[in-house]
């Protein structure tokens, strides 16, 4: 007789958006139907990028498909990709993403009560020298779903988000999905049976690590907190420093942070007023599954869940990780400023 270890009733993705679907009698299945769509697109671009590498060993990069059009970035393939996933969902109002200028409006589903916005595939500068990337997104219920839509729909108090994720495209496919009211759960994908599987059920980030992530390379620019702060991480009283770790990729450092603890900063710099990262489809989302993993997010003196955006693509300093960590980076904060 043959003993094959095998879980043969696993907690699939598909399942558990099934699973909250049936606990919440009052739901009409509009949200399982969306994160149906993100988690195709979420399959579908892990398979892009991991073709990526291969077809530019083979020279197809830069060269034409079968219709004769230029190969698209792989970037815009993933904005394709999801917005053509979710347009299918048929559930979504408008959608804002890294990629668009301006809000995308869904013909035939103006009268969706949900909107997203997303960064289809963050991390670009890593894109082509084989390190981690990934998608970021946010979900709102609309306030008033009978009304036209609007980039107004979009400017809301972060707090407001319904359900955020990311996925991460490493040495595996992983799915971190985090709804209101509810958990964060790690899912991670299963190629030989094509669904993501719950592999880290409740995530909890530590109360303290000891790992800071920053592109220390802009310090010249930094302000006298962020100097402090960084400097008494790497001279600390007890002798026991922290260790730098910075992939580039913010799916990657964040994902880390929850994992190990510790923070995850980008800064605003005399260079750079508002920082890099954009609130909507970056900050704001990784923020929210952040604090429902027990984190906290700042951008040095406000709770950042608490930020209105003024428009689409603003963007916000941004602090985010474990809660030891960003008390002593508010502290910093509050008597360097
Ligand atoms: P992108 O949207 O152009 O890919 O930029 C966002 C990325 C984040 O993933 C990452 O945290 C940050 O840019 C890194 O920026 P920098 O190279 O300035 O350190
Ligand atoms: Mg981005």
């Amino acid at each position: 007789e043959i003993h094959i270890p095998i879980d043969t009733n696993p907690v699939t993705l598909t399942r558990s958006i099934m699973m909250d679907q049936r606990r919440n009698p009052d739901a009409k299945g509009d949200l399982t139907q969306i994160l149906n769509s993100i988690m195709l697109a979420c399959k579908f671009v892990s398979n892009v990028v991991r073709k990526a590498g291969i077809s530019s060993l083979y020279g197809l990069a830069g060269s034409q498909n079968v219709q004769g059009e230029a190969q698209k970035p792989i970037d815009i393939i993933a904005n394709d990709i999801f917005i053509n996933s979710l347009k299918f969902s048929n559930k979504i109002a408008a959608l804002v993403s890294e990629e668009e200028d301006k809000i995308y409006i869904m013909g035939g589903a103006e009268s969706g009560k949900y909107i997203i916005a997303f960064d289809p595939l963050d991390g670009s500068s890593n894109i082509d020298v084989n390190v981690s990337i990934g998608s970021i997104f946010a979900i709102w219920k609309r306030p008033d779903a009978s009304a036209p839509v609007s980039a107004r729909d979009f400017l809301r108090n972060g707090t407001e988000i319904e359900c955020a994720g990311y996925c991460i495209y490493g040495s595996s496919t992983q799915l971190v999905l985090a709804t209101k009211n509810g958990k964060v759960d790690c899912f991670t994908l299963d190629n030989s049976i094509g669904d993501f599987i719950l592999t880290h059920p409740n995530m909890k980030i530590p109360e303290r690590g000891h790992i800071y992530s920053v592109n220390e390379g802009n310090s010249l620019f930094w302000d006298p907190a962020i100097t402090h702060f960084v400097d008494s991480v790497k001279h600390p009283e007890d002798g026991n420093p922290y260790s730098l770790r910075y992939v580039g990729s913010m799916v990657s450092d964040v994902h880390r942070t929850l994992l190990y603890g510790g923070i995850f900063m980008y800064p605003a710099d005399s260079k750079s007023p508002h920082g890099k990262l954009r609130l909507l489809y970056e900050v704001l989302p990784m923020s929210f599954i952040t604090e429902l993993a027990g984190g906290r997010a700042t951008d040095g003196k406000r709770r950042l869940l608490d930020t209105v955006p003024e428009h689409i693509h603003q963007r916000s300093p941004c602090y985010i990780g474990s809660p030891y960590e960003i008390s002593q980076l508010e502290a910093a904060y509050a008597s360097l400023t």
